[in-house]
């Protein structure tokens, strides 16, 4: 390569500006925009060389997510559409911090430990959400990528779900499906409408969702899916707001929604009507309605996870098949939530650390494996062999007609589902495909178990990383006396739990409780945020 122009490009186009190091994080780096330039220039660079050592193509995708919209951030999307494999991120990490004249160097060292060819020509997919800072980040970044002689292919902005499966299109060889924006939305909603079926109502289900875009992405690209639904699902779409109003996630989207337990600012108050909040690049999704007394009733990842689990079960004993269907689940999953999965739907459940990438490779382990965070991010993996079992079936004479229209059900219920990561859109769509199958209304979904009362805090603290865990974050190793600290204050109430962890995304530590009244969960976590503290 050309070393004088990765060189030149960066001293005079993207220069190093911050002194502080940054660290490639659970969503890869995340900062204020414009601190970001030369990280995304580096980015561009590591990109290429990623691609390289794969031998095939990544994407990039900016996005700061629920962030506020000054924030920006940007993450790598490894060639099978999965989040950047974790020991390169200690890469990302030395590329984003070494100074502009030790970029070269650090080239070669990466180039001769890994035995990379350098002179492979490589296609990098980039994406971007709706932050007005997102285009010139973006610039930055093709630098990075021309720099090394790579190719960057722009898919202007997506959501990012939508780049990861782009990327593991072009990586299948159109097995998957078709990389582009309309072979996305012709695969998911051809497989709805399949599912939907002539009558788009069923018993206490209507086909009527009011969908709150975040001011983001997820609201422009919803308005695709309207078209290609047509009538069999109406979704009425808010908070879309233009590019560069500063409302992206302003008292609105899935994380509004779920950490502050409310109903979001721009969406009508309708008692009783189905709703639902995606976030700054939807890949979560929230669920809610308002009851008669105006009280906000949230349906979090937990609840959508177990409506898909126990679907899914249902469907698969239906075609006759042995399955190994489990759950995957973070320590901030209900207590509520797995124990019914777990007792009263007998699905074993994992428990996985925070952040997408564990949760995603601890659900591969399962033949079908659902996994979500209590925050509405999940999606559903099925195994290869699962695949092949189902279409083997298709073919074996002896299995009854009942049998066969269920395992077509499955494999279309396969076809909505984007495997790459969680995806709210897609999301959605399952969503209401198992609600109108089921003929229920959203207070229906709600009934199946009562959540225990529960609250998530942030507590500021010098150094967050004297904290340590171990057992999936739930239990505290580092400093020394915590944990016992926090045991003896849990026992004090009842149904009482309460774990704390650094935040991968955040300068601070998170604190969560759940307890047996909303008082007790609030009163259980002030209590252990103050030995936090
Ligand atoms: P941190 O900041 O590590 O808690 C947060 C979310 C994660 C995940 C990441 C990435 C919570 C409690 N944590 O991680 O679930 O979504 O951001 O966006 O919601
Ligand atoms: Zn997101």
């Amino acid at each position: 390569f050309n070393y004088k122009t990765v060189y030149a490009f960066a001293r005079e186009m993207h220069p190093k500006t911050e002194k502080f190091d940054v660290q490639y994080g659970t969503a890869g780096f995340r900062a204020k925009a414009s601190t970001l330039g030369y990280v995304m220039y580096r980015m561009g660079l590591l990109a290429v060389l990623r691609a390289r050592y794969k031998k095939g193509c990544v994407g990039v995708m900016i996005t700061a997510s629920h962030n506020p919209e000054p924030d920006n951030g940007v993450k790598l999307i490894d060639p099978c559409g999965e989040m950047l494999e974790q020991s390169w991120e200690l890469w990302a990490t030395k590329f984003a911090n070494v100074a502009d004249d030790e970029l070269v160097d650090v080239i070669h060292e990466i180039v001769s430990k890994l035995d990379i060819e350098m002179t492979q020509r490589v296609e990098i997919l980039v994406g971007k959400d709706t932050r007005p800072s997102s285009p010139s980040l973006a610039k930055a970044l093709c630098d990075g990528i021309l720099a090394l002689s790579g190719k960057p292919i722009d898919y202007g902005i997506v959501t990012t779900p939508q780049l990861h499966y782009f990327v593991y299109c072009k990586n299948s060889k159109h097995e998957y499906g078709i990389p582009t924006e309309e072979g996305y939305y012709t695969k998911l909603s051809n497989a709805f409408k399949k599912l939907r079926g002539e009558s788009f109502n069923n018993g206490n289900y209507f086909n009527k969702i009011l969908f709150d875009g975040a001011n983001g992405v997820g609201a422009k690209k919803i308005k695709y899916f309207q078209e290609c639904l047509g009538d069999s699902l109406k979704i009425e779409m808010y908070n879309d707001e233009l590019i560069g109003t500063g409302k992206l996630n302003f008292m609105c989207g899935a994380d509004y929604v779920k950490v502050k337990q409310t109903f979001p600012n721009g969406v009508p108050q309708i008692t009783e009507q189905r709703c639902c909040s995606v976030d700054g690049d939807a890949d979560r999704l929230i669920y809610y309605y308002l009851d008669e007394n105006k009280k906000c009733h949230l349906l979090d990842g937990d609840r959508i996870a177990i409506l898909i689990a126990e679907y899914l079960k249902e469907m698969v004993e239906s075609t006759g098949l042995e399955v190994d269907l489990g759950l995957v689940q973070t320590a901030y999953a209900n207590g509520a939530s797995t124990d019914y999965i777990t007792q009263k739907l007998k699905v074993p459940v994992s428990f996985a650390c925070t952040g997408i990438k564990y949760l995603h490779h601890e659900a591969q382990k399962f033949e079908i494996g659902v996994y979500f965070e209590a925050n509405g991010h999940g999606t559903i993996v099925f195994k290869k062999e699962f695949k092949e079992k189902l279409k083997l079936a298709l073919e074996n004479t002896s299995l009854s007609n009942e049998q066969h229209g269920a395992i077509k059900k499955v494999l279309t219920i396969i076809d909505l589902i984007n495997e790459t990561v969680g995806d709210a859109i897609s999301d959605m769509l399952l969503v209401e495909t198992i609600l109108h199958s089921k003929g229920w209304s959203i207070q229906d979904w709600e009934k199946k178990y009562t959540d225990l009362p529960n609250r998530l805090m942030k507590v500021s603290v010098k150094d967050r990383t004297q904290i340590t865990t171990t057992n999936s974050e739930r239990t505290c190793i580092k400093p020394d006396g915590l944990q016992d600290e926090i045991d003896t204050i849990v026992a004090r109430y009842k149904a009482g739990r309460s774990f704390v962890r650094p935040s991968g995304t955040e300068d601070l530590v998170r604190v969560y409780a759940e307890a047996i009244s909303q008082e007790e969960a609030d009163q259980l976590s002030l209590e252990v945020a103050l030995k936090v503290y």
